[in-house]
C-alpha cells in the first residue's frame, strides 16, 4: 500500500505510515428520530444512507487490523462539561440533557447516545467521548494518537461540515494526514456536505485529501 486514490491527488502512505479510521458520532441522536438532531429540526434520514458503506470500511480495516477510532459528541448528566453557549443555542423544541423518545438527549449513557448498533465498537477499539464538535477538543485523543504513533487519519462519520470538518481542521494542525471518505460522511443539508468536501481539498489539499471508500478499501486490501 503505497497510497489511495484521491483529490486533489493520490494520497501518500509511505512505509513508515501508521493509518487509522476514524468513525464520527455515528450515534443514535444523530441518525434516529427523538434524539438531538432531530430536535434541533433536521430531517434525520438524510444520514442514514451511509451506514452500509461506513459498516464495509469498519469491517474490511477491522479484519486488516488498522487501529479504529470511534468518536461520541456526549455531556455529563450533570451538564458540567456544557458550556451554557452550546447549551441554550437553538429555537425552541429540547435541549441537551432534555428528556426525549430515547432518553436525556446527547447524555452519556443514554439511549440515544449509544453508537448504532451495525457500528458498535469492539472492546480493543477506541472510543472518544467529546463535549465538542472536535474530537481533539478537551479530550485525549492527540495523546492516544502520539501513543499510538498513528499518523495518517482515514475520516468518516456525521456531520461533514460540523463533527467531521472541526475534526479533519483540528487534524491537519496538529500535523496528520487527513483523508475523508466521501461516501462515507453525511449532513442534513447535501449541498453543505458538497462544499465542505470541495473547500477541504481545495488549494491543493489545503486541509487534506478525499476520496471513495471503494478507492480506500482498494488500497488497503491490495497485496504488497
Ligand atoms: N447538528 C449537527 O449537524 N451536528 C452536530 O451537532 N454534531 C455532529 O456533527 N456530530
Amino acid at each position: 500500500m503505497t497510497a489511495i486514490a484521491a483529490k486533489p491527488y493520490d494520497y501518500p502512505l509511505p512505509s513508515q505510515t501508521k493509518v487509522a479510521l476514524v468513525i464520527i458520532d455515528m450515534q443514535r441522536d444523530f441518525l434516529e428520530l427523538g434524539g438531538f438532531g432531530d430536535a434541533l429540526g433536521n430531517d434525520v434520514t438524510q444520514l442514514q444512507s451511509i451506514v452500509p458503506t461506513v459498516k464495509k470500511l469498519l469491517e474490511t480495516l477491522r479484519s486488516l487490523n488498522f487501529p479504529i477510532i470511534h468518536t461520541i459528541e456526549a455531556h455529563a448528566p450533570d451538564l458540567s462539561d456544557c458550556p451554557p453557549s452550546k447549551l441554550n443555542r437553538g429555537e425552541g423544541g429540547l435541549k441537551i440533557g432534555d428528556r426525549g423518545a430515547m432518553g436525556r438527549i446527547l447524555i452519556v449513557g443514554e439511549e440515544g447516545n449509544n453508537i448504532i448498533p451495525e457500528l458498535t465498537p469492539l472492546d480493543n477499539e477506541i472510543v472518544i467521548v467529546k463535549p465538542g464538535k472536535g474530537a481533539f477538543c478537551r479530550t485525549k485523543l492527540e495523546e492516544i494518537l502520539q501513543k499510538e504513533q498513528i499518523t495518517h487519519l482515514l475520516i468518516t462519520g456525521v456531520t461533514t461540515e460540523v463533527c467531521v470538518q472541526t475534526t479533519m481542521r483540528e487534524a491537519n494542525d496538529r500535523g496528520y494526514e487527513c483523508l475523508l471518505i466521501e461516501d462515507a460522511t453525511a449532513s442534513y443539508f447535501p449541498e453543505f456536505k458538497a462544499s465542505t468536501i470541495e473547500m477541504l481539498r481545495a488549494q491543493g489539499g489545503i486541509i487534506g485529501w478525499t476520496a471513495d471508500a471503494d478507492a480506500v478499501i482498494s488500497a488497503v486490501t491490495q497485496k504488497e
